[in-house]
């Protein structure tokens, strides 16, 4: 690996000096200066300067297709996303913030990731960076400490994986990430981005960043930050042809240390899997592809379309040809075994240090479509027609056991309490004869 790309990975961004030629920039600047004027701002007049941020797009142009082509930046675009599999662009694009020296708050200085697609006018992101491959902040002027530099979280891209996972292949609005990341994240090292116009910070897409305030500089401060676009979401496969942007977010998901600062071995908080948790895992099992059945508690309010009462696991049917993808995405995040005496390869638990845990059942189908569960040659299974439950968890459609065997399955042992409501509330639903062993079970008790 070229130390650039051992940066890259390390802090999220490296600084490529001069990428834009000095020629290049001056005419960039003439026009960015035309745009202030249509907008009855004189760049030389700071009279004129009465907000802190002007906001517009790039302007196009043969000066600014050079600046985008810069032999240097595709160079490195290549390094980081691999050659050929990136969309080159002629132009900069993005937007293009100027702004004043001023003392007011401008009001756009979150912390936060840049949005990659748009869903209904919000600008959103996913764990798989759907759409952006890079980051690109080009200085069109000088920018100095004092000329409200952009500033980094230094290597914050590793902690923001996690945040996006469980919100799967549809993502988040980037307005949102911030508030899903660890504390440790904003006691980050922060870096200025700082240099000499020509200068562009070639940064990871799940960069954390903010625009900064007071402006104490005596000049209009320009920046453009286009997305360095890419045609697939990342797989986040390991392989050989994974590229040092989905390395950073493969190396993200496995982090164990910054999340949440203790130690990942099993549950640590009293089990708890909220509504929340539930969609957030089946959303990564989405991406992966992954067809779950919810079981257990889970599954019988998913058939009655709300939650009864808290849930301390997800019981989850999978088929066994899905087990290593899902296991391997779900210990990246930080799950681990659940040590149970009970503990089978058909039947084990992980559990997280936030308290959520996953009661994993495994099957393989049949030809007759059922879903076989134990050791080879087992008789043991789960009915074809057990598998064609349809509920709902906080909305999102999922796929669950059917309330005739949701039932079905809670006989044959010593009932509690919690078994009771479950069962009562399915038979009461969906009309099904209550079992014997539950008539007057309060009377038994
Ligand atoms: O103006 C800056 O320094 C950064 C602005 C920014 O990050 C944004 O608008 O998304």
């Amino acid at each position: 690996m070229t130390p650039a790309i051992d940066n890259f990975l390390a802090d999220g961004f490296v600084a490529v000096r001069r990428a834009v030629t000095p020629g290049v920039v001056r005419t960039c600047v003439a026009l960015i200066e035309e745009e202030l004027r249509a907008r009855g701002i004189d760049p030389r007049n700071r009279v004129t300067w009465t907000k802190p941020v002007v906001r517009f797009p790039c302007p196009e142009g043969p000066a600014f297709a050079a600046a985008g082509t810069s032999p240097a930046l595709c160079n490195v675009y290549d390094q980081f996303l691999g050659r050929g599999r990136w969309i080159p662009r002629q132009g900069v694009g993005g937007t293009i913030p100027v702004r004043f020296p001023s003392t007011s708050d401008p009001g756009d200085a979150g912390w936060h990731i840049d949005g990659s697609y748009d869903v209904g006018g919000q600008w959103w992101v996913n764990v798989q960076s759907r759409g952006r491959g890079l980051l690109a902040l080009f200085l069109f002027s000088d920018v100095g400490d004092q000329d409200a530099p952009t500033e980094i979280l230094v290597g914050s891209h590793l902690d923001v994986p996690r945040a996006l996972a469980p919100f799967g292949e549809r993502g988040v609005w980037n307005g949102d990430v911030a508030r899903e990341l660890p504390a440790s994240t904003f006691r980050r090292v922060r870096a200025h981005a700082t240099g000499r116009a020509g200068d562009v910070y070639v940064c990871h897409p799940f960069l954390v960043h903010r625009a900064t305030w007071p402006h104490r500089g005596s000049r209009p401060r320009m920046l453009a930050q286009p997305a360095i676009e890419y045609p697939h979401p990342f797989a986040l496969r390991e392989g050989s042809d994974v590229c040092a942007v989905e390395r950073a977010i493969l190396r993200g998901l496995e982090r164990r240390d910054s999340y949440s600062g203790a130690a990942m071995t099993g549950s640590v908080r009293p089990p708890e899997m909220t509504a929340d948790d539930v969609c957030g895992f089946l959303g990564l099992m989405d991406a992966h592809g992954i067809r779950v059945w919810l079981d257990g508690g889970w599954g019988v309010d998913a058939c009655l379309g709300y939650q009864t009462r808290p849930h301390s696991d997800l019981d989850i049917v999978i088929e066994q040809r899905h087990l290593d993808v899902a296991t391997s995405a779900l210990k990246r995040l930080g799950y681990a075994p659940v040590p149970r005496a009970d503990t089978r390869p058909w039947n084990f638990v992980l559990g997280h240090d936030t308290g959520r845990q996953i009661d994993v059942h495994v099957i393989v189908l049949d030809e007759r479509g059922r879903g076989l569960y134990g050791p080879p040659g087992t008789e043991d299974h789960y009915p074809a027609e057990a598998l064609i439950g349809e509920g709902t968890v906080n909305g999102r459609a999922v796929d669950c056991i059917t309330p005739e065997w949701l039932v079905r399955f809670h006989t044959g042992y010593r009932v509690d309490a919690t078994d009771w409501a479950d069962v009562s509330a399915l038979c009461a639903r969906f009309g099904i004869p209550v079992p014997p062993e539950y008539r007057g079970f309060g009377d038994k008790r």
